[in-house]
C-alpha cells in the first residue's frame, strides 16, 4: 500500500492505495466518483479522462504509483453541477453533443484540458486534440462534439453569455421540432447520471460479484467441468455449472417462422453438452470481490473433445461439415423472393444484364460502455434484472424458461445505456445474472470487460451476395435475381427475420417488377448474429447500390441519373410487393444533385497523381417497426404537478426521453402545459405498459402513437362542453379518470414465403454522397465529406435528429473503411476493430431534410436511427472505384485490398 496526498477538485484528500491500482478504479471504487467512465479500460476511448498537473490523462492506464505526491486532479466533477455548469457543459447540451453520454464526461474533461492551453483553438485543434487524446464516441459523429468546443471557448473568451448560448423556447412553447435539449442531457454532461457499472459500485454489501468461465475454443463437445478447487479459493461463494441452473438451461430465440428447421431452443445458457463459439459461458463464479472470482474463474478445470470450427458460411454449408446443432441442418432457414414474373425469360431479353458477388463483413457494435447488469430480488419477491437490454419484455420471454422462472415473477428494469446499436436486442448478461440471483438468493453483479464486450456479444451478421439485374435500353431495370447466404453464428435469435430483410431491401428503391431470389440462414460457430442498427439494410444495399454503379458504368451513364429514373414513382411497388408510404427519393435526389456536381468538379480539381479524389452515391431505405402487427401501449396519468407518460422507450443513447416529451407535448399541447410538467416513468417492467424493443426505428412511430392515443385520451377527457379544459381538482371532483391507456397498432400485414406482404407502416429515405481521396500509393482512403438527403417525416427535435444522421454515416465510414470481427487472435480491442476516431470522420458532413409527414406517424413522423446507417458505405465504395477504378467487393476496403485492386489493374 501507499499514501498519497492530492488535490482532488480542489480538496486536498489522502489516499491509501495499492501501488499497482489505477487511477480510475481509486477515483471510481474508493472515492465513488463515478462520473469517470470506463470504456476499454486500455487506454483507447478517453472515457476515463481526468486533468492531472494540467495534463489531460487516461485514469485507466494510469497506476497510482505514477500520480505524483501532491499532484493536482480534475475530474468531471471538478468542472461543473447541474445547477453550475461549466461552458462546455452548456454547449455539450444545446449541441446534442451528449447521445448515450458514456463518452461525454471524458471528453468534456479532455476539452477543458485544450481550452485551459488554448482559448482560440481552430477546428482543426480540437480535431488534433480529441485525437491525440484518444477521445472515442460511437454515437455523434464527433462534429457536434467539436461544434461545442467552439461555442464554450467563445464563452470563455467572453464573445458571448451563457444565456445566449442556451437553448430558449420559442414564444408559442411548441417543442416540437425544435432543438430542445434532452431532459437527460445535463446528468450526461454532468457524470451525474448513473450507468449499469455505476450502480455496481453502490450496491448494499454482500452483492457478489460475478466472473466467467469461457471457451476459449470455437467447437467442442465438452466431456468434464471440474469446480473443486475453484469453490475452496478465498472469497469464493459459489462456482455454478448447468448443474445449478433451474430452467431448462437454454435461451430460446423465438422463432416465428414455421418454416424455421430449428425449434430456437439453441443457446445454452451455461454449455452442457457442446461448446458452440469463443466465448461461451460454461461456469460462472460468485464472490465477495471481482479479485476474488477472477482468481477462482483460473481454477476451474474444463476438458474438451474440439470439433471443427464452420467460421463462415460456406464451410459450414460444405457436404461434408457436421451439424452444429445436431438434428438441425446448418442451413436451417430460407426465405424466397418471388415478384411478378419469371426473370429468365427477361433476363434473356434486357438490353443490358450486369452481376456481382458481393460480401459484407462481421461489423462489431464497439459501444463505449462494455455490458453489465445486476439482479436482485425486489419487494415482491421478484428476480428483477438491470441491464442494458433494448427489448425488456422480449428479452424476458427469451430467458424466462431457461432460468426457471415464471414470466410474472420476472421484472426487467433498463439501466441507463452508453451505446447498444442493436446488439442488445439479444441477451448477454440477463440469462447469467437470472441463473447466479436464483441460485444464491443474492444480489449479483457483472461487467463484461471490454474484451468480452467484443468476443462475447452479438455481431451483424455477414452477407454473401450474388446479385443480377437486367435493364432496357433506356437503364430502366426490369428484372433482378438475387441469391443471399447469411451467417448467423450459432445461435438462431432473429436469423430469419434477418434473412427476410435480405427479400425486403436488396434492390429497394427501385421499382423493379420482377424479382426471383432466395436468402438461406446458415449457422456457424463465428460470432453469434444479434441485430445491428439497419438490420439487414447495409448488407442488402452494399449489393444493389454497387450494382447500380457497376450498370450506370456498362451503360455510359451517370449514376446517379440513373437512379433517378428508377427510383419508386407513383404505381410502383417495393421488393414486398407494397405501395411505398410516399414517393420521395426523386425530390431527395433532386436536393443533392447541385451537390453531387459541385463535388464531382471539386474532385477534378483536387486530384493529384498520388492522391485521387471521388464522389459515390448511393440510396438507402430502412422500414420503421417489427415486420406486421406491430403495437405498442402508453400511459397518459394527470397529476397535481402534470401529466405522466408511462411506458417502454428504450434509451439506447438514441434520446428517447426527447422523443417521448416531445411527442407527448404535442399532444397536449391544447392544455398548454410546459415542458417540465411532463414526466417519464419508462423501462421497468414492473411499473409501466409494453411499448416494445427499441429496434427497427420502430419507437419514435409505434411507441410514438400510443403516447399520442393515451395523451388524446386525456386532452378528450378534460374538455368541457365549452371547450375549455377541467383542472386536476375538476377532474378529481368530477370523478373522472385521471390516467388513460392508449394503443396504437400498426395496420400491417407479414410476408409470406414469397416476401410478399406489407410488412412496415413507414419507411425512411437518405440519398448519399460521399466523397474521397485514394491515396494510390498507399491504397488509404480519406472520406473528406459527407452529404446525407434524409427525409425521416416531421421531425420531433432537430438536435437528435441531425446526431442519429452524423452518428450513422460516421458508422458507415467504419463500415466501408475498417471495422471488422473476424480474426478472434486479432480483432480483440477497439483500436483492432477498425473503431472510428475523430479523424477518420471528416468534419464536413452536410445534412439535408425533406418533412413528408406520414399519415401513419405520430404528428407526421417516420423513424430515424438507422437511415444514416442504411447504405452510406456504398457511397463510399462507389467513390474508391471513381476515384481509381478498383471496385472493392468483399468489406472493409481495407488499404491493402484498395492497393491490390490498383496492382491488378496495372498488371491488366
Ligand atoms: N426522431 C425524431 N423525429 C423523427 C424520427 C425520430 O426526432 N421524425 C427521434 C426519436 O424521438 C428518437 C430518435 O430520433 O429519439 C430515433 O427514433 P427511432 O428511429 O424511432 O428509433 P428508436 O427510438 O426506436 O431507437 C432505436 C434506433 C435503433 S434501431 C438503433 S440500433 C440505434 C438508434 O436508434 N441505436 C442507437 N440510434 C442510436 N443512437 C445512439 N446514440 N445509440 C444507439 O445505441
Ligand atoms: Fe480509459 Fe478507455 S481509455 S477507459
Ligand atoms: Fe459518445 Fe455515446 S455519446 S459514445
Amino acid at each position: 500500500m501507499i499514501k498519497k496526498v492530492v488535490s482532488l477538485n480542489g480538496a486536498i484528500k489522502t489516499l491509501v492505495t495499492d501501488p499497482e491500482a489505477t487511477l480510475a478504479d481509486v477515483i471510481r471504487k474508493q472515492l465513488k466518483l463515478t462520473g469517470t467512465k470506463i470504456g476499454c479500460c486500455n487506454g483507447q476511448c478517453g472515457a476515463c479522462s481526468v486533468i492531472m498537473n494540467e495534463k489531460v490523462v487516461r485514469s485507466c492506464v494510469t497506476k497510482m504509483k505514477r500520480v505524483p505526491e501532491g499532484a493536482v486532479i480534475t475530474t468531471i466533477e471538478g468542472i461543473g453541477t447541474p445547477d453550475n455548469l461549466h461552458a462546455l457543459q452548456l454547449a455539450w447540451t444545446v449541441h446534442g453533443g451528449a447521445q448515450c453520454g458514456f463518452c461525454s464526461p471524458g471528453f468534456i474533461v479532455s476539452a477543458k484540458g485544450l481550452l485551459d492551453q488554448n482559448l482560440e483553438p481552430t477546428r482543426d485543434d480540437v480535431r488534433d486534440w480529441f485525437q491525440k487524446h484518444r477521445n472515442a464516441c460511437r454515437c455523434t459523429g464527433y462534429k457536434p462534439l467539436v461544434d461545442a468546443v467552439m461555442d464554450a471557448a467563445r464563452v470563455l473568451r467572453g464573445e458571448i453569455t451563457m444565456e445566449e448560448l442556451a437553448y430558449k423556447l420559442p414564444a408559442d412553447g411548441k417543442i416540437w421540432g425544435s432543438k430542445y435539449p434532452r431532459p437527460s442531457a445535463v446528468a450526461k454532461v454532468t457524470g451525474t447520471g448513473e450507468y449499469g457499472a455505476d450502480l455496481g459500485l453502490k450496491l448494499p454489501s454482500g452483492t457478489l460479484q460475478l466472473k466467467l468461465v469461457q471457451a476459449n475454443v470455437s467447437h467442442a463437445n465438452i466431456l468434464f467441468i471440474d469446480t473443486s478447487e475453484a469453490e475452496k479459493m478465498p472469497g469464493v461463494y459459489r462456482v455454478l455449472t448447468h448443474k445449478d441452473v433451474k430452467g431448462k438451461n437454454r435461451i430460446t430465440g423465438l422463432i416465428t417462422f414455421p418454416t424455421n428447421k430449428g425449434d430456437g431452443w439453441d443457446r445454452p445458457i451455461l454449455c452442457d453438452t457442446k461448446v458452440f463459439q469463443f466465448g461461451d459461458t460454461i461456469a460462472i463464479v460468485c464472490a465477495d470481490t471481482e479479485e476474488h472470482a477472477q482468481a477462482a474463474v483460473e481454477k476451474v478445470k474444463v476438458e474438451l473433445e474440439l470439433l471443427p470450427p464452420y467460421m463462415n458460411a460456406i464451410d459450414a454449408m460444405a457436404d461434408d461439415a457436421i451439424e452444429i446443432h445436431p438434428g438441425t441442418p446448418n442451413v436451417y432457414f430460407e426465405q424466397k423472393i418471388a415478384k411478378g414474373e419469371d426473370t429468365a425469360p427477361i433476363m434473356e431479353k434486357a438490353d443490358y444484364v450486369v452481376e456481382g458477388s458481393f460480401y459484407l463483413q462481421r461489423q462489431p457494435h464497439l459501444p463505449i460502455e462494455p455490458d453489465v447488469g445486476l439482479a436482485y430480488f425486489d419487494e415482491e419477491d421478484r428476480l428483477a434484472i438491470h441491464s442494458k437490454s433494448i427489448a425488456l419484455n422480449f428479452n424476458a420471454a427469451q430467458i424466462a424458461a431457461g432460468i426457471g422462472i415464471e414470466l410474472p415473477k420476472l421484472r426487467m428494469v433498463q439501466n441507463p445505456s452508453g451505446g447498444n446499436f442493436g446488439y442488445k436486442f439479444s441477451p448477454t448478461v440477463e440469462a447469467l445474472l437470472g441463473v447466479a440471483a436464483l441460485a444464491t438468493g443474492k444480489p449479483v453483479f457483472l461487467n463484461y470487460s471490454y474484451y468480452q464486450q467484443i468476443t462475447y456479444t452479438g455481431k451483424r451478421s455477414p452477407f454473401f451476395i450474388d446479385l443480377k439485374y437486367g435493364a432496357d435500353k433506356d437503364g430502366k431495370i426490369l428484372a433482378m435475381e438475387s441469391q443471399w447466404v447469411v451467417d448467423h453464428g450459432p445461435y438462431s435469435e432473429a436469423g430469419d427475420l434477418l434473412t427476410l430483410k435480405g427479400a425486403q431491401f436488396i434492390g429497394a428503391g427501385y421499382g423493379i417488377p420482377n424479382i426471383r431470389g432466395l436468402g438461406r440462414t446458415v449457422c456457424t460457430n463465428h460470432a453469434w448474429g444479434s441485430p445491428f442498427r439497419s438490420f439487414g439494410s447495409p448488407q442488402s444495399f452494399f449489393a444493389s447500390e454497387s450494382l447500380m454503379d457497376m450498370l450506370a458504368e456498362k451503360m455510359g451513364v451517370d449514376p446517379l441519373e440513373l437512379r433517378y429514373k428508377n427510383v419508386y414513382r407513383a404505381g410502383d411497388t417495393t421488393p414486398s410487393g407494397c405501395s411505398p408510404d410516399v414517393f420521395v427519393l426523386p425530390e431527395l435526389i433532386d436536393m443533392i444533385r447541385p451537390k453531387y456536381k459541385e463535388a464531382l468538379e471539386r474532385a477534378k480539381k483536387e486530384s493529384t497523381d498520388d492522391k485521387k479524389r471521388g464522389v459515390g452515391v448511393s440510396i438507402g431505405i430502412y422500414g420503421c417497426g417489427l415486420d406486421g402487427p406491430d403495437g405498442a401501449e402508453a400511459w397518459a396519468e394527470l397529476t397535481p404537478e402534470g401529466v405522466t407518460i408511462s411506458t417502454i422507450w428504450h434509451e439506447t443513447g438514441q434520446g428517447a426521453d426527447m422523443g417521448c416529451l416531445a411527442t407527448a407535448h404535442e399532444s397536449l399541447r391544447p392544455l398548454g402545459i410546459k415542458p417540465e410538467q411532463i414526466k417519464l416513468n419508462m423501462n421497468d417492467t414492473a411499473r409501466v405498459p409494453d411499448g416494445g424493443p427499441a429496434g427497427g426505428s420502430r419507437s419514435q412511430v409505434i411507441v410514438g402513437n400510443a403516447i399520442k392515443a393515451s395523451c388524446d385520451l386525456l386532452v378528450e377527457a378534460m374538455k368541457k362542453a365549452d371547450g375549455s379544459y377541467r383542472t386536476y381538482d375538476e377532474m378529481v371532483a368530477e370523478g373522472i379518470p385521471l390516467k388513460h391507456v392508449g394503443k396504437w397498432a400498426a395496420p400491417c400485414t407479414n410476408c409470406d414465403e414469397n416476401g410478399q406482404g406489407n410488412p412496415l407502416p413507414n419507411y425512411m429515405y437518405g440519398v448519399f454522397l460521399a466523397e474521397v481521396e485514394v491515396n494510390v500509393k498507399t491504397g488509404e482512403t480519406q472520406v473528406v465529406k459527407m452529404t446525407l438527403a434524409a427525409d425521416v417525416g416531421k421531425i420531433a427535435n432537430k438536435l437528435v435528429v441531425d446526431g442519429q444522421m452524423y452518428g450513422g454515416l460516421a458508422q458507415g465510414i467504419g463500415l466501408a473503411l475498417s471495422e471488422n470481427f473476424e480474426d478472434l487472435n486479432k480483432h480483440t480491442t477497439m483500436v483492432a476493430c477498425g473503431f472510428p476516431y475523430i479523424k477518420d470522420i471528416p468534419d464536413a458532413l452536410e445534412l439535408m431534410y425533406l418533412e413528408t409527414p406520414r399519415i401513419l406517424g405520430p404528428h407526421g413522423a417516420a423513424g430515424a436511427g438507422e437511415v444514416p446507417l442504411t447504405s452510406p458505405h456504398v457511397a463510399i465504395i462507389n467513390a474508391i472505384y471513381n476515384a481509381c477504378g478498383v471496385r472493392i467487393s468483399q468489406l472493409p476496403a481495407l488499404p491493402e485490398k484498395v492497393l491490390a485492386g490498383l496492382q491488378s489493374k496495372c498488371g491488366k
